[in-house]
């Protein structure tokens, strides 16, 4: 991976997520639009731009699977590696819409003048020709709330009732685990770096202790909260052990923690979503992180 980003619609190599102390912060997504309602002649109109690797991309996948949005939303996959030109399409992975070659194409036909760095997921609105949203946890959001009146309806991954709690768990996780693992692994300083690794290891202690004797995070069924923490702990041992420097013990180290991520993956929709091999070559290919870009053939 090659960082880069585009800056009034031109590509640069610049990446601007640090601050002077060498703390890693991520820089915020764009477009946030919402859907409120949708018809059947929507079927069809709406594409998801994703790459398996990445871990806000993989929630999007598995909400559209967990809720049988296969046939109203096309998913498009990118290349699992990121190249000079950020993510791009190539025989394998086509982008079906366009025939675009990057990724970055598609946000500058939403936005010619487009400041910002070109991630995925991507929801891509193919009658207004622009992108609706490209902050993860919002297109789950929506794909529970408006697009599952198209949906097999099995999963109400939102449910009202369990908003709050929801809402606090997905937060809370976020800050002290999802992108703790990124801060962690981009730490430019010693110091940082053994502070946020500690931090890391704490939390996943407690977030061992709270899962004993339980299966989801909230209530007891599949929630948001489950989903959105999910990716992270498939990437752990994977690769966030070794190219993070994630690495005080190993996530299968944590007993409730492991039991509770392979129950949920003995989910179908899940488990056809998980791809180890394209995670560990996406994150060992960032340059920044490996110069040599070699990728190991164990893991954690
Ligand atoms: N806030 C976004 C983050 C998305 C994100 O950072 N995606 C990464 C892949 S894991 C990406 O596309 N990076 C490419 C780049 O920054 O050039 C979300 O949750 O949807």
């Amino acid at each position: 991976m090659a960082l880069g980003m585009l800056v009034n619609g031109k590509w640069t190599t610049e990446w601007t997520e640090h601050d002077e102390s060498g703390n890693f912060q991520r820089m915020q997504t764009k477009f946030r639009g919402t859907l409120d309602k949708l018809q059947e002649d929507d079927r069809g109109r709406y594409s998801l731009y994703v790459s398996y690797a990445c871990p806000w991309a993989h929630r999007t996948i598995m909400t559209l699977q967990l809720l049988g949005l296969q046939d109203f939303v096309n998913l498009i996959v990118v290349e699992p590696h990121v190249g000079e030109m950020g993510w791009y399409f190539s025989e394998k992975y086509k982008d079906k819409n366009y025939g675009f070659k990057y990724l970055q194409e598609l946000y500058l036909k939403a936005d010619s003048n487009y400041t910002g760095r070109v991630t995925v997921p991507v929801l891509w609105d193919g009658k207004e020709e622009t992108i609706v949203n490209n902050e993860s946890l919002e297109i789950i959001k929506m794909f529970n709330d408006t697009f599952r009146e198209f949906s097999n309806k099995k999963f109400n991954l939102f449910d009202e009732n369990l908003s709050d709690k929801i809402a606090g768990e997905i937060d809370y996780n976020y800050d002290a685990i999802n992108n703790a693992c990124y801060r962690t692994g981009f730490a430019k300083s010693q110091e940082v770096y053994e502070l946020e690794v500690t931090q890391l290891f704490k939390e996943l202690e407690k977030l061992d202790a709270k899962l004993a004797g339980r299966k989801f995070l909230v209530g007891d069924s599949l929630t948001g909260a489950d989903i959105s923490l999910l990716p992270t702990l498939l990437r752990f041992d994977v690769a966030y052990h070794g190219i993070f420097k994630c690495n005080i013990k190993r996530l299968k180290d944590f007993q409730n923690i492991e039991r509770y991520k392979n129950d949920l993956l003995a989910i179908e929709s899940i488990a056809n979503t998980f791809k180890p091999d394209q995670i560990k070559s996406l994150y060992y290919k960032v340059v920044e992180l490996n110069p040599s870009g070699i990728v190991p053939l164990g893991q954690a």
